[in-house]
């Protein structure tokens, strides 16, 4: 059997990484495959009862280190104990957020080294990474205009300022631009179906998917 295929959507707040992981996995199981979708932080059992860990409280909760290492012990639990599993059984996984936003977050955000951050991602998960990654991208105040409507601004991670968004967002496009093999940059900007279409021509290119019409 053909092994899944792993993609993960990235990009700063209020950029449609959840709208439009819903999205791309219905189109894959509409073309033949069969795709699911996750999260992070969380998607396993352990993973997610760390996610309340790291999502609530106040800002200042956990010191980027100790956020950092939360993060890797639910991301190991992810991946060993559902990533791995559903792409060896042939299934695609689809994941919003996965290892570039620690890079982004606590690395180009919070201001840990990245050098020590690839290397924590080399303790716990050695070389895995994602077939293909899609990095949402979007103006500063146009994400946090989004996330504003909806009222969830009370996000322990949404009280940092518009400096540390500005840096997020520079930061995902550091890292597409690092390694553009893996990365694809969309323009979040227009509506939900027309960043879709584009999402879909990146999968369709890069992964050979004949989506349906
Ligand atoms: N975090 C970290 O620091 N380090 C890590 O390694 C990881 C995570 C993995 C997870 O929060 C937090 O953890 C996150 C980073 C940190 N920080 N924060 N905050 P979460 O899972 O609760 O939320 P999120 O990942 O940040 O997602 P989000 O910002 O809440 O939104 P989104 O998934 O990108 O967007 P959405 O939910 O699909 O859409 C947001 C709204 O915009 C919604 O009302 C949509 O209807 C609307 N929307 C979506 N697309 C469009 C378009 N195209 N046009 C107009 N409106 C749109």
């Amino acid at each position: 059997m053909a092994r899944g295929r792993f993609i993960t959507l990235e990009g700063g707040e209020g950029a449609g990484k959840s709208t439009q992981t819903g999205l791309l996995v219905a189109a894959l199981v509409a073309a033949g495959i069969a795709a699911e979708r996750t999260r992070e932080p969380g998607g396993s059992r352990g993973a997610e009862d760390i996610r309340g860990l790291l999502l609530e409280g106040d800002a200042e909760r956990w010191d980027a280190v100790s956020e950092a290492l939360l993060l890797y012990a639910a991301r190991r639990d992810h991946v060993v104990r559902l990533i791995q599993p559903a792409l060896a059984a042939g299934t695609w996984i689809v994941s919003d957020r996965f290892a570039d936003s620690t890079l982004a977050y606590q690395g180009y955000g919070r201001g840990l080294p990245l050098a020590d951050l690839h290397e924590l991602h080399r303790f716990a998960l050695g070389e895995f990474r994602p077939d293909l990654t899609v990095i949402l991208d979007l103006p500063v105040a146009e994400g946090l205009g989004r996330i504003g409507r909806r009222s969830m601004l009370s996000d322990r991670f949404e009280q940092l300022d518009r400096e540390f968004h500005q840096r997020l967002r520079d930061g995902f496009l550091a890292i597409a631009r690092g390694d553009p093999a893996r990365c694809v940059v969309i323009d979040a900007r227009p509506d939900c179906d027309s960043v879709h279409r584009a999402i879909r021509a990146a999968v369709g290119a890069r992964l050979g998917v004949a989506f349906a019409a």
